[in-house]
């Protein structure tokens, strides 16, 4: 099966509600999608768009060994479908970035040696030593991240060494509240993955390196050594170098498929597989950018990310190490309150449809008469608040907002946010008509929304007709990582996007206006929790 036009790259995508498989061949047409859905193939884990949300409101994780069976079950679908396992030259994948994984002492010998008539998650079941992972929507480390931020000299120096200042998902303080609350459980941990290289140890049968760019969303990796910060590591919990293993560039190939998989589903012995990575570094490759391009995906949180050259440390938002390069950097902010509030809204206030509600974008004025609307269904990430917020044209709290308004309101004050926070992040970055934001994640299919979205950023927006990156991406990762080729040669052939929406004469004053409100209005909210 080695070379030639038959072979074929396999993509992964373990995210929040879903895992996902993409295979392209050697031209990259798309020749295979196939998903496993949390909340409905798997309703005995009673997840809630993939999480459990624990009383405390701010605790969120999901079962481990769920995602084992999804991965069982996507398997089994794509044997079931005739899928030719044996073509596949090279797998890699993507995860929800920060959420961690604890393995038992001992999984280490039962993953080399699985039993190919078993399903994995049988064997697999009493192997967590912490059985629901926490993940990305998680807030209740907050005493934690005030603790690393001390003992490494402040939020500014943490940003410094690691990328961000502490924030409450990132995987370090995490495992500092585990190793804190659960003792005997960290110390029968033998390693410790991220989703990313959890789903790749399934993938080589042994534990699978954390890759250096989803390494970047854990505030424990040095991101201009590429190495764990000793400082970092030992304010989080004891042997924890051992726990983590050494990071590798995204880009490495780190073992062939195990030997479970080629007996169970006829991939072939060669199969190499390449370092998985965080959704958004995959997503990143997957859009194929170049530098410059605004890239915004909207999904169960949204991002705003792009590519840079350097690093500067901000208080605001994340840098990681490139995915693609790891001598470059990329630059990301991140929503909480993404799509499931776009949702909340088109079924309370659009009847369920979303035609009804591009209906209600298109017939409301740019600026919405003067009304803002905040709304952190769950709490959100910058700022660290919860609530729903209503404000008329004179700052004045309202209770609610005709149907129409609240549809506009809800996608303005979303967009105007990301913009806010990309600029805080990415300093001196301005967005304009030659910029390219380009658009991808579920909502990038709706016009009206994309529409909006060119207007606050007074840029053009482009899509292409893939609306999820991050599979795609680990399949340009998969065929980079075995040819060792420059990256832009694999995506050479990419489909070119779409130029979907031009900016609105006048929408620019409108929304400079209406972005000053808003910083204000959303400073006096944070000030007042
Ligand atoms: C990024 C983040 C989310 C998750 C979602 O920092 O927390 O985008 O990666 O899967």
């Amino acid at each position: 099966m080695d070379g030639g036009e038959d072979r074929l790259f396999l993509g992964l995508d373990f995210s929040t509600q879903q895992i996902k498989a993409e295979a392209i061949n050697d031209s990259l047409q798309i020749v295979n999608e196939t998903a496993v859905k949390f909340d409905s193939d798997l309703p005995e884990f009673k997840t809630h768009g993939g999480v459990h949300i624990h009383n405390d409101n701010v605790t969120v994780t999901a079962p481990t060994i769920m995602w084992v069976k999804a991965f069982d079950l996507l398997l089994e679908k794509m044997k079931k479908d005739g899928f030719p396992f044996h073509k596949v030259a090279c797998i890699s994948g993507a995860g929800q970035q920060h959420g961690s994984v604890y393995w038992k002492t001992g999984t280490n010998k039962i993953l080399r040696s699985l039993d190919e008539k078993k399903q994995l998650h049988k064997q697999l079941q009493n192997c967590f030593s912490i059985p629901d992972s926490p993940v990305w929507m998680d807030a209740s480390t907050t005493v934690n991240c005030r603790e690393l931020e001390e003992k490494v000299g402040g939020p500014l120096k943490l940003a410094e060494i690691t990328g961000s200042r502490s924030f409450e998902r990132y995987t370090g303080t995490q495992i500092m509240k585990i190793s804190r609350t659960r003792p005997s459980e960290y110390k029968d941990t033998e390693r410790i993955s991220l989703v990313s290289s959890f789903a790749a140890s399934l993938f080589i049968g042994d534990y699978a390196p954390i890759d250096l760019s989803d390494g970047s969303g854990m505030n424990l990796l040095d991101i201009r050594t590429k190495k764990w910060s000793p400082e970092c590591l030992q304010a989080c919990g004891s042997d924890l170098s051992q726990k983590l293993g050494d990071p590798v560039p995204s880009k490495q190939v780190i073992g062939n498929v195990s030997q479970y998989l080629i007996s169970r589903y006829n991939f072939s012995p060669n199969c190499k597989v390449v370092a998985f990575t965080g959704d958004n570094p995959a997503s990143l490759a997957g859009m194929a950018p170049k530098l410059g391009d605004v890239v915004i995906s909207l999904g169960s949180s949204d991002t705003v990310f792009s590519w840079s050259p350097s690093h500067t440390a901000e208080l605001e938002g994340h840098i990681f190490v490139n995915p693609i390069d790891s001598n470059t950097y990329m630059s990301l902010v991140c929503f909480k309150n993404g799509s499931l509030t776009r949702e909340r809204i088109k079924d309370e206030s659009a009847d369920g449809s979303w035609d009804k509600f591009s209906e209600y974008l298109k017939k409301t004025p740019i600026g919405n008469n003067g009304n803002i609307g905040i709304y952190f269904d769950v709490m959100e990430i910058q700022p660290l608040v919860q609530g729903i917020f209503r404000f008329n044209k004179s700052d004045e709290k309202v209770t609610s907002f005709p149907p129409e308004v609240e549809v506009r309101a809800v996608i303005e004050g979303q967009m105007i946010a990301r913009k806010m926070y990309m600029e805080m992040e990415m300093r001196g970055m301005h967005t304009g008509l030659d910029t390219r934001i380009l658009a991808t994640g579920g909502a990038s299919l709706n016009k009206a929304i994309l529409q909006v979205i060119s207007d606050v950023f007074g840029a053009p927006v482009f899509v292409s007709d893939i609306p999820n990156s991050a599979g795609l991406g680990s399949c340009y990762r998969a065929k980079h990582g075995l040819e060792g080729c420059d990256f832009s040669e694999v995506v050479k052939n990419h489909p070119q996007p779409e130029c979907v929406a031009v900016p609105t004469e006048g929408a620019h004053e409108v929304y400079k206006e209406m972005s000053l409100r808003y910083r204000k209005l959303e400073r006096e909210i944070a000030n007042q929790q």
